[in-house]
């Protein structure tokens, strides 16, 4: 337990040390930029000194590391999450104000690192959070990209993407660890022959060498000296460009090596829950893997001189298909470089590996082309070929004689690699991310392996970053919560559970609304800044923030939209609860579809909010450029959290929580993790509509399903989607999207996602909110269950089960 040697005046003096040394400049004449840099270099020696502390320990104890392998790794800001959990954060703030600033301000200074899509990088990002603070010795590791998601600017309803340079003001949070570079072989050929003692010999010729050169930054845990880590791996050539070369002949050969290893770092593919199969995609995919695993295998080796104990002391967790390559790479380092038998390696890599998976759509599920893992990196296909020929002799033992299958299941087969089959094969535990996910895994997706490999397959649901998504983005609520509870929930996050006793306190429900009202006022101008609109503050804050993708169904919510201005254009005196739909939302740039909604979006907020019928009654707000640093401001202010994918696709959805736990009501499906956050808060306290699960699957498997008699049968369906096809004023026709709806197109089915088949059942659930709005008392008191019950959707609950179940490491988390 750090003792807090931070104090107001100890701060001052060494942030005016840090300016004096770093800028040449005192207080009086430091920038913003410069302040938070050096309030930023203050809390980082901090940091360190806890790194090391950290890294001794494991050296000391020599217990099971936990190694966390992910392409994406969403961590936000780090200046206020770091101070806040080294205990430094209030004397921080007091400091600055003497000094004469608003330490929001100069969080604001921070880039926001982009290196993740969505879900799964967040999700890596809360979970270091999660070790750090329930003692897991855990590491992460990922790609510096040196170009993070893009930059999302609207120009004329329309997503453009820019360039996203993080680095510039990153960089203080990243320490390199140039020693630590190790050498990547990418592309040429081997030979593989045996030498006169029977060993295996693979050389290689023709690669092209990058050097992988890491970068640690320092995650800290709350209320602890433990430190995560995570190892963020920067491509570079060693290819040194030597004019000489150039009579040779080898001079372009030399700069095009060149180019492509330092190419391989450049930039984050920006497609979430799709492949895009591009060679650059498996090199750093192997990049990653290849880097990380030398490092572990070289500093286990150091330690213990051989590699026969590595599962006793490592767990390597990839976070989906996308590090599976640690599979063939562990064997080969163990068998190649270590002399080890196929049979060792292999027991040894399928004990170290675990896998979760986090996505049933069938686009997302990655393969790659034989020929494409061939030419980058033989030797693993080699290797790949071997595990598939074995592993499809287990399968005849299982199925004989059923050919079919064991083709289906195959690693291998019609010159394609399918990743979720390899890691599956080479894992020892294979998890979903929420119950339902789980089950359809077992049931479904992964149903013929769950069939052999039972004792596998295990679910632990998602879970948040509490202290930053509840304690640090919203400190007014928390100061509430600790009013009443106390700060155990801070490292206990069940006792949020006490909060439920004070469900008849009148007092604290207004306070609650109270909060509420001053989270959406900052929410107001921010968007009257940004926006240029002016929204109403007793409008039902409705909030849909996430990735654009067909199957979230943010077309459902805009159809809605559409029906709800009929509504107020008919009647226009009539008695209506106002609301405000928020949508914030980043389309992959080759995914048509998804930007056109943006564009869809912009549209009718153009038609909404310029006519002079429907006034502050209904406003629709498109906030540009969605990620972690707006959510933060965003989750505080929502009343309804949106979470309408189609049952049984969102594998469980984060956002989700994160509304729950600031005390936003859920309107959703029951899909992912909604259906616990309905066990947790009771049905009384969700706003739960649509098919679920089997009645969807049914619907979509028999072919029945024709939005077209949908379309005829319910007249406000008609009219709103007459109303798309007619256009909304600006000249922009929609006719596409209202064809993939009444029509199909993009080789799929009418309404793949059935928003027509959900829409009158959402609508219902949207007339229950406005109703339940108008009793403010209820609300609050639904809000605060919501908050109550939001314990178990906290990381450190998640990482604990992981650590228990899946990594069988110790945590000082109690259940
Ligand atoms: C794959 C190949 C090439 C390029 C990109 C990808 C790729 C990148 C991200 C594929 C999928 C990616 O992310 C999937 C994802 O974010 N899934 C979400 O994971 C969350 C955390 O578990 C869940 O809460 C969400 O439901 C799930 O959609």
């Amino acid at each position: 337990m750090p003792k807090n040697l931070y104090t107001k005046n100890a701060l001052k003096e060494a942030i005016a040390g840090k300016l004096q040394r770093h800028f040449a400049c005192e207080v009086a004449d430091a920038t913003k930029d410069q302040i938070y840099e050096a309030c930023a270099l203050v809390v980082r020696d901090a940091l360190t000194e806890h790194m090391i502390q950290t890294q001794n320990e494991v050296e000391k104890y020599g217990e099971r590391q936990v190694h966390y392998l992910c392409m994406e790794f969403l961590v936000g800001r780090s200046l206020r999450n770091n101070a806040y959990n080294l205990g430094m954060l209030d004397e921080l703030t007091a400091a600055l104000k003497e000094m004469g600033y608003e330490m929001a301000d100069i969080f604001e200074q921070e880039a926001d690192p982009g290196l993740g899509n969505g879900g799964l990088g967040r999700l890596a990002a809360c979970y270091m959070d999660g070790m750090a603070t329930t003692g897991v010795r855990g590491t992460g590791y990922s790609i510096r990209y040196e170009h993070g998601i893009f930059k999302q600017k609207i120009e004329d309803g329309q997503q453009v993407e820019l360039p996203d340079s993080w680095l510039a003001s990153g960089d203080v949070w990243q320490i390199p660890a140039m020693d630590d570079t190790r050498e990547v072989r990418i592309g040429g050929t081997i030979d593989t022959h045996f030498d006169e003692n029977g060993k295996l010999v693979v050389e290689y010729h023709d690669y092209t060498p990058v050097l992988a050169v890491p970068y640690d930054m320092p995650i800290s845990g709350y209320d602890t000296g433990n430190i995560a880590r995570l190892r963020l791996w920067e491509a570079k050539s060693p290819i040194a460009l030597d004019m000489k070369l150039f009579s040779s002949g080898e001079y372009l050969k030399a700069l095009e090596k060149h180019a492509m290893a330092e190419t391989i770092s450049m930039v984050l593919y920006p497609e979430d829950n799709h492949r895009e199969g591009q060679s650059l995609r498996l090199k750093q995919q192997y990049f990653l893997v290849s880097a990380t695993l030398q490092d572990i295998c070289a500093k286990h080796k150091a330690k213990y001189g051989t590699l026969a104990n590595f599962a006793h002391k490592h767990v390597l967790h990839i976070n989906d298909t996308h590090p599976t390559l640690v599979i063939p790479e562990l064997m080969r380092i163990l068998m190649d470089d270590n002399d080890m038998s196929w049979e060792n390696a292999w027991n040894i890599t399928s004990q170290s590996v675990a896998y979760t998976n986090h996505t049933v759509m069938p686009e997302a599920l990655e393969c790659w082309p034989v020929s494409l893992v061939q030419e980058l990196m033989p030797r693993i296909m080699q290797i790949i070929h071997e595990i598939n020929e074995r592993f499809c002799r287990d399968l005849w033992n299982y199925f004989p004689n059923d050919f079919q299958k064991i083709s289906r299941l195959a690693i291998v087969s019609d010159g394609i690699v399918r990743m979720a089959h390899l890691a599956i094969a080479g894992s020892f535990s294979i998890n979903g991310v929420s119950a339902l996910h789980s089950d359809i895994l077992k049931e479904r997706v992964f149903k013929d392996f769950y069939t052999i490999y039972p004792a596998k397959f295990r679910n632990v649901t998602n879970g948040i970053a509490h202290r930053r998504w509840l304690c640090e983005a919203n400190p007014k609520l928390a100061a509430l919560i600790e009013s009443k509870i106390g700060k155990g929930y801070r490292k206990h996050p069940s006792e949020l559970q006490v909060l439920a006793n004070y469900g008849e306190d009148k007092a604290l429900l207004a306070q609650l609304g109270q909060i509420k009202r001053d989270n959406k006022l900052r929410l107001a101008e921010y968007i009257k800044e940004h926006n240029g609109i002016e929204v109403n503050m007793d409008s039902i804050f409705d909030v849909q923030v996430k990735r654009l993708h067909e199957y979230k169904r943010q077309m459902l919510n805009i159809l809605h939209i559409i029906s709800l201005y009929h509504k107020l254009k008919d009647n226009p005196g009539m008695d209506f609860v106002p609301r405000t739909f928020v949508f914030g939302s980043k389309a992959a740039p080759g995914y048509a579809v998804a930007k056109k909604t943006i564009q869809l979006i912009h549209s009718i907020a153009n038609m909404i909010n310029n006519d002079p019928d429907i006034g502050d009654k209904l406003k629709v707000v498109f906030i540009e450029d969605y990620k972690v640093s707006l959510a933060e401001m965003i989750m505080p202010a929502a009343e309804i959290s949106e979470q309408i994918s189609i049952a049984g696709k969102e594998a469980s959805g984060t956002g989700n929580m994160k509304f729950m736990m600031n005390g936003a009501l859920t309107i959703g499906t029951m899909d992912g993790a909604n259906v616990e956050i309905c066990e947790a808060v009771g049905r009384e306290n969700i706003f739960i509509f649509g098919m679920e699960t089997p009645e969807a699957e049914a619907l979509a498997a028999s072919g029945n399903y024709e939005p077209m008699l949908i379309y005829q049968n319910d007249p406000v369906i008609k009219r709103v989607m007459d109303h798309m096809i007619h256009g909304f004023g600006d000249g922009v026709d929609y006719t596409d999207l209202a064809n993939l709806l009444l029509h199909g197109g993009n080789g799929g089915p009418a309404d793949r996602y059935m928003s027509l088949k959900d829409f009158s059942s959402y609508a219902v659930a949207q007339e229950r909110v406005g109703e339940m709005y108008r009793r403010p008392e209820n609300w609050n008191y639904m809000s605060l269950m919501n908050i109550a019950n939001s314990g178990r959707f906290a990381a450190d609950r998640s990482v604990a089960e992981y650590a228990q179940n899946i990594w069988r490491v110790k945590t000082n988390f109690a259940f």
